[in-house]
């Protein structure tokens, strides 16, 4: 073995929309920061601005339009057939908003990674910003873990954690969040193709020692 001279990963990445995440690490890529490649883009959504920004990074991309779907179960198949072309080490997903079926998670187990902008295992679901601020939290924040049948319930690998201001609005408090999920998404991802994170029965290892439920915490005040 020359592990010096391995092939860089291969990464899919799954997105819904803008696609800011997806940049971040493709970005951390051509740095070769990561030891990877973003070798496909699939979104659901056709017309969205990540599918602009893979196209101006000459990373392939298609649609898989869940509205033309009967079933999830149909739709997940198509995914996974169109992943499976790219033989990818790790899928992503990257503000991809929906739901996959158990096959899929099974079929990707332990080589799927999210991120959720909530300090999981807080505020699970849709409009995080807004529930976090209702319910009078002074912190809120962002995490990567990886996919498990249950609903952002997959253990956790990294959270950044970020005030909550008097005068935050839903934006600026989103706003404040997405810098850093451009910080720590990169880096967890990182930490993946060198092989320090795994999830071994459902927890999530570094260096081989288990990750406290809060995934390692960063601080940014
Ligand atoms: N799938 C599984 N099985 N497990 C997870 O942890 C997943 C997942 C798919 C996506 C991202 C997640 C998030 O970070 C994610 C995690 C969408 C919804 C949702 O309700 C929930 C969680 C997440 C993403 N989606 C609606 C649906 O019916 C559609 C909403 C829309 O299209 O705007 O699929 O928050
Ligand atoms: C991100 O803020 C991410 O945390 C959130 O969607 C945004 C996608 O931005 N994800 C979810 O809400 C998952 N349900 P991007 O497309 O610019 O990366």
């Amino acid at each position: 073995m020359h592990p010096e001279q391995a092939e860089p990963a291969r990464i899919v990445v799954l997105i819904s929309g803008s696609g800011s995440n997806f940049q971040a690490i493709a970005e951390a890529c051509k740095s070769k920061e990561i030891d990877g490649e973003i070798i496909g883009v699939i979104s659901n959504r056709p017309g969205v601005m990540g599918l602009d920004r893979a196209k101006q990074l000459d990373i392939p991309c298609s649609v898989v339009d869940h509205t033309e779907y009967s079933s999830r179960e149909e739709f997940d198949g198509k995914l996974i057939h169109e992943i499976e072309q790219y033989g990818p080490d790790l899928v992503v997903l990257a503000g991809f908003m929906r739901i996959l079926t158990p096959d899929f998670v099974r079929r990707f187990k332990g080589r799927l990674l999210n991120i959720h902008p909530s300090l999981l295992p807080k505020y699970k679901g849709l409009h995080t910003h807004k529930r976090a601020m209702e319910a009078g939290d002074k912190e809120h924040g962002v995490t990567v873990h990886f996919v498990s049948e249950d609903l952002d319930g997959g253990p956790n690998i990294i959270q950044a954690v970020v005030p909550i201001l008097d005068d935050d609005s839903e934006a600026s408090l989103k706003t404040r969040v997405q810098q850093q999920e451009h910080v720590i998404y990169p880096i967890a991802v990182k930490w993946f193709v060198e092989g320090r994170i795994t999830m071994i029965k459902g927890d999530a290892y570094f260096d081989s020692e288990a990750l406290p439920e809060t995934g390692l915490q960063l601080n940014v005040n």
